[in-house]
């Protein structure tokens, strides 16, 4: 404890200094296929990127906020205008990290906007040391188990076939998006053909307690869990979802805080979590979530929003903290993408691990030319 304080010295203390250049970017990139879940089908990425530059040093940070409010309420748009009009104009050069974390605790919610401009930040703090986030923010590299997000397919015989891939490609386990009229059979078939992987069901909030019969028929397929059954804002009536089911729950949408996460472990809505950093305020709020609930016995993974080799570098820095210790949404770049916009991809060893990035901040190149081929705006700030 007394080491990683001294570690993180950084945060309440060192200045983050005058930067030279502030951009917002907005990138499209198509996806290999559509990703279909119980809100919304999408077939490209749309987001949006903070650059920073300093001195020779450029830092990155990716928005998790879809163009559209169907998985959170936050998009490109509104996230555009929090970082512009409130939290760009805090930043000061002779703030600390924490101090403007401070200040930015005035502006409710926008957990997608905070987070996006923190990671650029920190990734800009790694950078000027040389060190990767990991090693930044005190924890020692390991590589991270792989999992994989197969979204709704059109038939059981094309969701056997995308299910056989993943197994075979090595991931260490597999979650399969469900909802109304895709769950009992669909599951129930997956788990007939693959009797022993690590399988899982995401429902992204398309049941109501009033489902909880067809839910508990899930029981017998010895799911690892259940995530989101019901309402994304929910905290409440999954504790009594929880209470009939066997399987294990495991929430997502519903959790934006550190407070958040101690409500649904207090009233045991949820056995596990996912924390997406994106989704609840950036990397050192993730931490301190995955923190809290190692200390109370609910073991967390890393989701993912389908991200740019950006977010996903983030995404498997943050697996380096205590308390991960199950396998999350990170997959090969090439599930989604031709071409990404850093380098290298995202890929599995022989095992299904994946390497942590060692290079500086979140570890990764980015190739500003491939930024320019799926930019679709740029607009300086500074
Ligand atoms: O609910 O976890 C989710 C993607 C977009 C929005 C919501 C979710 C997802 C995923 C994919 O499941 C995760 C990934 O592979 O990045
Ligand atoms: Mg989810």
């Amino acid at each position: 404890m007394k080491k990683n304080e001294r570690a993180l010295d950084w945060l309440e203390k060192e200045p983050l200094g005058d930067i030279e250049k502030i951009e917002i970017l907005t990138v499209r990139l198509p996806f290999i296929a559509p990703f279909g879940t119980s809100v919304a089908t999408w077939s490209c990425k749309e987001a949006l990127l903070v650059r920073l530059e300093d001195k020779g040093v450029t830092a990155w940070g990716e928005c998790v906020a879809d163009p559209d409010p169907y998985y959170a309420s936050e998009t490109t748009v509104s996230a555009r205008f929090i970082i512009k009009d409130f939290l760009l104009p805090e930043l000061k050069p002779d703030l600390s990290l924490a101090g403007l974390l401070g200040r930015w605790s005035r502006v409710r919610g926008n957990e997608m906007a905070k987070a996006a401009l923190e990671n650029a930040l920190l990734d800009l703090l790694a950078k000027r040391r040389g060190v990767p986030l990991h090693a930044l923010l005190g924890f020692a590299a390991k590589r991270v188990m792989s999992g994989i997000s197969i979204g709704l397919q059109e038939s059981i015989p094309a969701l056997l076939d995308k299910v056989e891939e993943a197994v075979r490609s090595g991931y260490h386990r597999v979650k399969m998006k469900i909802g109304r009229d895709h769950d009992v059979e669909w599951v129930k078939a997956v788990r007939e053909r693959f009797p022993a992987i690590a399988l899982m069901a995401d429902a992204n909030g398309d049941y109501s307690l009033a489902d909880a019969g067809l839910l508990a028929r899930l029981d017998e397929f010895g799911l690892t869990m259940i995530e989101q059954p019901l309402s994304y804002h929910d905290i409440y009536q999954h504790s009594l979802l929880q209470a009939r089911l066997r399987t294990p729950l495991c929430l997502d949408e519903s959790i934006h805080s550190v407070d958040d996460a101690a409500a649904a472990i207090a009233l045991k809505s949820c056995r596990v979590i996912n924390i997406k950093q994106g989704r609840v305020g950036g990397l050192l709020a993730a931490v301190k979530m995955a923190g809290l609930c190692a200390a109370s016995g609910i073991p967390v993974w890393s989701g993912g929003m389908d991200e740019t080799g950006i977010g996903r570098a983030l995404n498997i820095q943050l697996q380096a903290a205590p308390g991960f210790t199950l396998p999350g949404d990170t997959s090969e770049t090439r599930r989604y993408f031709h071409e990404d916009i850093v380098e290298p991809p995202v890929l599995l060893d022989g095992d299904g691990f994946i390497a942590m990035p060692m290079g500086p901040g979140i570890g990764v190149d980015i190739v500003e030319k491939m930024v320019e081929k799926y930019l679709l705006g740029r607009e300086k700030i500074k």
